[in-house]
């Protein structure tokens, strides 16, 4: 018989908020142990998300962060390595808006822990986050692993449908990992067998894995319209199993690497941690920000309580990645008094450097020496603006008299704007009265098109190419494509 001492790192969400904004993680290191940090549901959670089940968000003791939970097991059968029961795992299921870069790195900031997992000498997290257009799942481990990320996207039951994908990402004997993409479908089989999906398919699929110092690093991101019928949004629910394995059976997958355990998630763009009675909140203006307009955020504390909170400082700053591109600011107050509600308006610049994508807004309670709570709102960074070619998908006759071509300007920032689009055809088009340009208005959030009629010259057959120039803001945009014509 054989006594083997594993340790589960549970995820300490509220530790993550509190600790990912430099300002105060050193402070972090010394706060003393304190009462349970209460773990809410997002403010804004959708009627459907009950609240997740407290072993499953590990509402742990601030002194568990330097003394993980351990656990004695004795392992009965030597023929059995892994003794982990899938029940031992603890992830995070409220997955957060937030969008990695597929670099192969792993980076701090960056991405947010599903969970970590340390045992028979391998230290692995793995990872999860969302944005408008993906799904994103990552891991990073000591030792070399495969990577398996199981996605029941409707969650309605693994095999159900065909919304059913396995993920793997197998070493190989020599040059980087491979990733294997399948599907499993139901609906035209008694006992469904993994299928692979086109090589189109697969393709759509980013995988970039690395290993630096003896630290293996995976990344994925999943489009979200590999998966038909999959609508990404805030309070959106799916089931995924992550798990990893250092050897190559089956049977070695960390925990389980089980349909059947798959976890139920739920998509948010907003967390809270905090100890009661302090209550958070955190809205803002526009979730989408358009480089070069303002992000506005509020955030809000109250002390439900009777008595006075030793609140001493709040600080509310980009979280993560977004803390090189936004300002950060520090409150100080003598304290919160019962029943007594504040909130703070923080405004900042989008840089024009800032990637796109979506990112991370933090704040942050503080007593002179302990941490109170901690709040994430996810917003958007998108292009002031954006265009999309209107041009007619089906093939159509030469013989027509004319054509309508055009352009769909979408307006993402808070201003109305003013510009002019011009339309370029080839040689032998005429464009109706000669007006190849025309000025337009887009309201702001909003998008306005412009159509031109354009006439075939004699015969035209075949791809015809069709350019779009747009020139507002000061600078010009471009747009181009093609549609078909034939003799019929
Ligand atoms: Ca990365
Ligand atoms: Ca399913």
């Amino acid at each position: 018989m054989q006594i083997r001492t594993y340790i589960i790192a549970i995820l300490l969400f509220a530790f993550l908020i509190i600790c990912s904004l430099p300002v105060i993680c050193d402070e972090a290191a010394s706060a003393p142990a304190s009462a349970a940090v209460e773990v809410k549901e997002p403010a804004k959670a959708p009627e459907e998300a009950k609240p997740a089940p407290a072993a499953e968000v590990a509402p742990a003791k601030p002194s568990a962060l330097s003394a993980p939970d351990t656990a004695t097991v004795t392992n009965t059968s030597e023929q059995q390595p892994r003794i982990v029961a899938i029940s031992d795992i603890t992830p995070d299921t409220n997955i957060f808006r937030r969008t990695p870069k597929i670099d192969g790195v792993v980076d701090d900031g960056e991405w947010d822990v599903y969970y970590s997992y340390s045992a028979d000498g391998i230290e692995i997290t793995t990872y999860a986050n969302w944005d408008t257009d993906n799904l994103y799942f990552a891991a990073k481990s000591d030792k070399p692993v495969d990577f398996l990320a199981l996605l029941d996207a409707n969650c309605d039951g693994w095999y159900n449908g065909e919304d059913n994908y396995e993920f793997r990402v197998v070493r190989a004997s020599e040059g980087p990992s491979k990733m294997i993409v399948n599907r499993y479908d139901s609906r035209n089989a008694r006992t469904p067998t993994a299928s692979a999906v086109t090589a189109e398919e697969a393709s759509l699929v980013e995988m970039k894995s690395s290993t630096k110092d003896g630290v293996m690093s995976i990344e994925m991101r999943i489009p979200a319209n590999l998966v038909r019928n999959f609508k990404i949004r805030d309070g959106r629910r799916l089931a995924v199993l992550l798990t990893a394995r250092t050897g190559s059976d089956e049977a070695a997958w960390i925990a389980s690497g089980s349909p059947g355990d798959t976890k139920e998630l739920t998509l948010v763009g907003k967390k809270f941690a905090s100890l009661q009675p302090l209550e958070l909140g955190f809205d803002l203006r526009d979730s989408r920000i358009a480089r070069g307009d303002e992000l506005v955020a509020k955030f809000h504390l109250t002390n439900t309580g009777a008595e006075a909170l030793d609140v001493r400082s709040y600080v509310i700053a980009g979280e993560g990645k977004a803390g090189g591109y936004l300002s950060s600011q520090k409150v100080r107050l003598e304290g919160l008094p019962s029943r007594k509600h504040l909130s703070k308006e923080i405004r900042s610049v989008i840089p024009q450097d800032m990637p796109l994508g979506s990112w991370a807004l933090g704040a942050e309670v503080n007593t002179a020496d302990s941490k109170l709570g901690g709040a994430l709102v996810s917003f958007e960074v998108v292009e002031p603006f954006e265009l999309s070619l209107r041009v007619p998908t089906d093939v159509v006759k030469s013989t027509v008299k004319d054509v309508t071509v055009g352009v769909v300007i979408t307006n993402n920032t808070r201003g109305r704007v003013r510009g002019e689009a011009m339309v370029t055809m080839p040689e032998g088009w005429e464009i109706w009265k000669d007006e190849p340009k025309r000025g337009f208005s887009a309201p702001s959030k909003g998008f306005t098109s412009v159509l031109f009629k354009v006439k075939p010259p004699l015969g035209a057959s075949g791809r015809i190419p069709v350019k779009m120039g747009v020139a507002l803001g000061g600078k010009t945009l471009e747009i181009s494509g093609d549609f078909v014509m034939a003799n019929q």
